[in-house]
This record gives C-alpha cells, structure tokens and sequence, in this order.
C-alpha cells in the first residue's frame, strides 16, 4: 500500500515542467495526489501530533508536526521598510507610438509589440496590514518583461519627490513613518516627527503641496496618474541621446475621494482599494493607462529656470507636452500575494538598452539602495530566479551559487574570459558590445571633475514651482489643500513647527498661508528666511486634476441602490441593467439581507449597516413610502445618504425617498436627480459645487 502511494506523488501528472530562467529545464512539484512533506512523503495524518499515549506528550520524532510548524514560524519575510502596503497585478504593455528615432529599446520599436508586465502599487508610510485609504503618496511601479531583460519603472502618483539628494531618505522615512518612542501614528504624516523634518528642509515644500492634496486620497488604483519622477535618458543605438520624464496617465481619469470619506473607508473598507483593484479586474474591467513621454535635450534644459535633475522639480506639459508611446493593461490577478505582490524586486537599475538614468542625486542613491534591500528581504542573492522576478528572456552569466540557487549549471566553464571551447567544452556566455546595454555617454563625467558634495545652484529655488501648483488649482482644490494642511498641523503638538510651517508657506502663497493660519487660529508669522526669491509662473492646467485628469464617465464606478422591502423589483431590474449597460458596477444594499420586494424575493449584495455609501460613487434610493419612513429614523441609512450628500455623490431618488432626504438635510442642486437618464449622467460625477454648503472653508 505505501509503495502504491510514492508511486504516486511522483506520478507525471503531480510534476510541473517549467523552463528556467536560465532556460534549463527544472521540476516543481505543484499538486500531489496526497497531502506530503515538503520533502514528498506521503502523510497519513495531517490533524493530530504524534503522541506518547492519547493523553500523553508529543513526541519530538513527528516529523510531520515540526516541518510543518517550522515552516509556519518562518512564512514572514520582513516587509519593504516603505511601501510595505501593496496590491498588484499583472498585464501587459503595447507599443503604440513607436519611438525608434529616441531610443533602440526593442519595446518601443514597433507599434503593436506587447511585452507582459507586472504593476503594483502601494501606500509608502504604512505597514504591511494598514488602511488602503490614507493621505500618501502611492507607488506606481512596473516590471515590463521585455526580450532585452527586465526593465522597472519604479515611479509614484506624484511627479516631484520630497528631497533632492539620496542622503535625506533615511531621514524623511524615520520622519514620516511611526513616532520611534511611541509606535504611532500608524499610515499618516498628521504628526510631529514628519511636521518638523519637512518644515526644516524647504526643498520638501513642493512635494507637500502635492502631498496634502487631492491626488494623495484617490478614489481608486485605477484612477491615480504615475510618474517616473526622475528625468532619464533615451539612448539609440548610435549612442545619441535625449533626457526623457515618463508619464503614466490612467484612461479612466484621476478621481479622488473626500477627506472624510477617506477617513470613514478606512475603519468601514481598511481594504477597500485592494478589494477596488483585484474586483474590477475579477470582473473583466481590466484598468488601462497610457505610457506617455516628455522628451527633451540638453539646450532645452539648460534654458529652463530649474535644474531637470532637481526630483523636486517637474517641467509643465505646456512647455513639452506628452508623446504616447504606449498603453498598459492590466487583466489578470495575482495568484498568490506572497509568491508574487510580496516577492517582486522592483530595481531602478532593472534597464534595458536604450533606457539609462540621469545623474539626478536621488535616483543615483536608489541605483544601490533597491539591490541591497532585496537582500535583507529575500534573504538571497538569487532573489532575480523567483518566478515573479525571472525575465522571460534567457539569462547567461557566471554568477554561481548562493542560497536557494535554482539553478544547475553544467560543465565546467564559470569564469571568462576561458579558452575551454578550445578542449571542446562549453565555454559560456560572452558579452556582446552590440546587443548589450550601454551607458550613454555624458559630456563632462570623463573629465574628472573636483569631489563635492554641493549641490547645483538651481536646486536652491525651493518654491517657485509650488507657487505655480498651488496657483494651477481650482478654488475647490485650494480649499481641500488648505484642510488637509489645517488637519495636519492640528495634529502637531509642537507650536514652534506649526509656525515654521506657517512661514515657509508664506513663499508659496500667502493667501494659502493667511486660511491655514486662520483654520488653526494662529497669527501669520514672517516669511522664512530663504536664498532664492521665489518666481511667479504661468498657471500650469495641466496640474489640476479638475481642469485637466478628471472624466466623466460612469465606466469604473460603483452605484449603491438602497432598497427595502416593498421595492418594486422591476423597477430595480431595469436601474440596475442601464446602470451596467452603461459601464457602472451596481451593488444593491438593504436594511436586511433578504428582501421581501413588490414582485418577489430578493438576496441584496450588502446589509446596510456595513456597506456605507463611502463604498460608492454615487447613490440611488428606490424604496417606497413606508420604507422612507423607516429609513429616516434609522442612524446607518441617515449616514448612508447625509455622506453621500457630504461626499458631493449624485443620489437619485423618486419622491417617496422624500422623508428621509428631508431627515438628512439633503438640498436639491444638479446632483440629486430622479432616477431616469439624469441620474445616469449625474452618477458619472462628482458635485465639487456643494462645497461651499457642506464644509464651508477656512
Ligand atoms: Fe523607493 N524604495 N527609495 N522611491 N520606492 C523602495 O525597495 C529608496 C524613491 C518607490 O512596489 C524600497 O524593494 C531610496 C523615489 C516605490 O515593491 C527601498 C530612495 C521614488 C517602491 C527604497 C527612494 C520611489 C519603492 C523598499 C532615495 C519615486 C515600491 C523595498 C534615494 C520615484 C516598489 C524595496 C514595490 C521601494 C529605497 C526614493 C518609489 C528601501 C534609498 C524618489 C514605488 O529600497
């Protein structure tokens, strides 16, 4: 009987031929007939422990127990010291603008070219486990697969980054994450640490700006824009170059959430853009962006009143507009968090020939600091042969060994050069000054000049651009800007880093400044001393999610339809399938799970009081007269439609939804509408309008 069972586990069809990334051919067990040992041996009994009599002792000979114990104590790896929180998936990218006269980078050669990829975003201060909705940067990273090796687009939702020179990291992080004496606050920057780091490196203030923001609360994954943030280089294959800023622009628009909105989401949905990503996906509405360029030269660069390799810097799509070059989709999810979102490398030195970096000081600190990490997290050098790292591409070197080495070279040959072919042995790979990458080759850095650690003259112009976004917003989005400041320096205890605070921004705009001032009931404090006068430049609309990111469309949103019993079904029937028919995703909520409805019975997809309207994008209230009666003294449906009223959401109702619109002090504007065609068009929206009347501003 045991012999039948190992025959088994090693039968043909519990073994998974894979190609290597070496192309050898390895074997990986993936599904035994039986339940195994990690070393393949059957188990007879995987619910008790070996033990000395039934009530005795465990014995320390199971095998089985401690294997499977070990294993369980060692399933944490330690999380990515930022951007622990991730949600990933995979897709592919598709050439669509051809670029072969900027770059020899086989991806971007023809139009139609796909090359699988894998994308995942993250927020940068919590840990692993904390709320998806928090004021934060979010990563954008990207592994493209390509046939010339991997190459990684590790950029964020923000075009600027907070500092200039890789030695501050360190800092900024210690700053930004939780206090070190206390261990909170967890996920936010609403505290003193990262107040009084920012407040004393005015190079941050752009970055802040950005920070405190719209685009730091999105609504969703699928509607955050991506940056490469760096300026990098197109090389061809003459060795010509130009710099290059990468774009990632989301097709189904930015949108963000409310404040409050985001606040309530994370305690109702601590997952809710996990969920938001791997649903919409799951469903067949696979998110799409558009891979779009800024390219520019050395004479352009040299004109501009900033330095393009200051990160703090971004350079406005009115002076070089953006050239699509490709677009992304992602359509499938992972298949495993840990094997894949948990293990992917993401290395900005990850390039391919044809794509090279800049000498921006902050990118130049992340070309050693992403290999390294990889190390203390993956606890290996061969990080590179995980299936979620592997390139699709065959790998030939002679890098030997090393934990968890996969791979099993043959012969002799692992060093060059080697003369072995001359014995007639495999003498390995040799490097190919054609195909293989090449640094462009930068006027100045072979001349040897003097060691400094002085940073370019331009770098010490810290608020002329923050000036130009904070002035490129609409007044909607100033005022969001100067709540989110007023929350955050409510939150600090220190008095003298509120005021620093205060005084810094008087640079950008000391109107901004005056509202923060007065939302905190401080006096405005004197400027900042400062080196360089800050300029005054053209508005820039395309920094304005409102003018210029947001889409109208009801494609990649959800609408809530409250029902209760005594809901006309049909009517239900027919909102719901317009709502789809017009790209929406509908999700019905009900006081009670089950429905007793006009025409039927009905199961609902959320039970009121744990399905808020934060959860949608817009509301509909199709109950009768009675069920609005009911509602209106019921505190979770209250809640459901005052936020939904509050979070500027369409809320389309017919006149028996009266009562309980009334209780909620619901006014009617242009986004509360019946439930026909209008509804349809108001849902598509938000109603920035309502501001003034809902949360009226400092
Ligand atoms: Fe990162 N960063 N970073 N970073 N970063 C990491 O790498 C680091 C910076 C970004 O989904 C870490 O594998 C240094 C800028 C993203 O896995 C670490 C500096 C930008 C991700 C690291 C920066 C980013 C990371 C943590 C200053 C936007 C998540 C674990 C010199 C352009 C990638 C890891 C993922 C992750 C270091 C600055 C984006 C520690 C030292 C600027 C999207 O290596």
């Amino acid at each position: 009987m045991a012999r039948t069972r190992r025959a088994r586990t090693t039968d043909r069809s519990a073994i998974d031929d894979r190609t290597g990334a070496g192309g050898e051919r390895h074997q990986v067990a993936v599904t035994a007939q039986y339940l195994t040992t990690d070393h393949g041996v059957p188990v007879a009994d995987g619910q008790s422990a070996l033990r000395s009599g039934r009530r005795g002792p465990v014995l320390l000979e199971d095998f089985v127990l401690r294997e499977k114990v070990f294993h369980f104590d060692h399933e944490r790896i330690p999380e990515r010291i930022v951007h622990a929180r991730g949600s990933a998936a995979h897709g592919w990218f598709e050439c669509t603008g051809p670029v072969p006269e900027l770059t020899c980078a086989h991806l971007l050669q023809e139009r139609g070219r796909r090359v699988p990829v894998f994308a995942r975003f993250s927020t940068v201060a919590g840990g692993a486990g904390s709320a998806d909705t928090v004021r934060d940067v979010r990563g954008f990273a990207v592994k493209f697969f390509t046939d010339e090796g991997n190459w990684d687009l590790v950029g964020n939702n923000i075009p600027v980054f907070f500092i200039q020179d890789a030695m501050k990291f360190p800092d900024l992080v210690h700053a930004v994450k939780m206090e070190a004496d206390r261990g909170f606050p967890q996920a936010s920057s609403a505290h003193d640490t990262f107040w009084d780091f920012v407040s004393l490196l005015p190079e941050s203030t752009h970055m802040v700006l950005w920070a405190m923001s719209d685009r730091a609360v999105p609504r969703s994954l699928r509607m955050i824009d991506g940056f490469g943030v760096h300026t990098f280089r197109f090389v061809r294959a003459d060795g010509a170059w130009c710099f290059v800023k990468f774009h990632w622009r989301a097709e189904l628009g930015v949108q963000a959430l409310v404040w409050d909105e985001a606040v309530k989401l994370a305690g109702a949905d601590p997952d809710f853009h996990r969920r938001d990503l791997w649903e919409a996906i799951a469903s067949g509405a696979a998110p799409a962006w558009e891979l779009g360029v800024q390219v520019f030269d050395e004479a352009f660069a040299a004109a501009q009143p900033y330095d393009v390799l200051d990160p703090t810097k971004l350079i406005p799509e009115e002076d070089v507009p953006i050239r699509v070059v490709g677009r992304m989709v992602l359509d499938r999810n992972p298949d495993n968090v840990f094997a894949e979102t948990e293990q992917v490398a993401f290395l900005p030195t990850n390039l391919v020939p044809g794509i090279d970096v800049s000498e921006d000081p902050l990118l130049q600190g992340r070309l050693f600091s992403y290999l390294d990490t990889q190390k203390s997290r993956l606890g290996t050098t061969n990080f590179s042969q995980l299936p979620i790292n592997a390139p699709r591409c065959p790998v030939a070197n002679f890098h030997r060994d090393g934990m968890m080495q996969t791979h099993v070279p043959r012969g002799r040959a692992n060093y060059e050069p080697n003369s072995l072919h001359e014995a007639g042995e495999e003498p390995g790979p040799r490097e190919s000054p054609a195909a293989g990458f090449r640094t462009a080759s930068v006027p100045g850095v072979d001349a040897h000049p003097d060691k400094t650690r002085d940073r370019p003259e331009l770098f010490a112009d810290h608020y002329s651009q923050a000036r130009q976004f904070w002035r490129s917003q609409t007044d909607v989005e100033q005022g969001h800007i100067v709540s989110a400041f007023v929350f955050e320096l409510s939150k600090v205890s220190l008095p003298h880093v509120r005021q620093r605070t205060l005084a810094n921004l008087r640079h950008v705009d000391d109107d901004l400044a005056r509202r923060v001032a007065d939302g905190l009931g401080l006096d405005l404090p004197e400027p900042s001393p400062t080196v360089v006068t800050p300029a005054d430049r053209p508005a820039s609309p395309a920094l304005s999610i409102h003018r210029h990111r947001t889409r109208d469309v009801l494609e990649g949103r959800t609408v809530g339809i409250l029902v209760d019993d005594g809901t006309p079904l049909a009517a239900l029937r027919s909102l719901r399938s317009t709502l789809e028919a017009a790209g929406a995703a509908v999700k019905v909520i009900a006081p009670k799970i089950v429905v007793r409805g006009k025409g039927g019975t009905i199961t609902a997809d959320g039970q009121l009081e744990g399905s808020p309207s934060v959860f949608f994008d817009a509301v509909a209230l199709l109950i009768t007269d009675q069920a609005a009666e009911r509602l209106a003294v019921d505190p979770a449906a209250i809640g459901f439609v005052t936020d939904a009223y509050v979070h500027l959401k369409a809320i389309g109702c017919a006149a028996p939804a009266g009562p309980l619109l009334e209780r909620c002090g619901v006014q009617p504007d242009a986004g509360v509408t019946g439930l026909g065609a209008e509804f349809l068009e108001a849902a598509a929206c938000r109603f920035p309008g309502r501001e003034p009347l809902v949360r009226p501003r400092p």
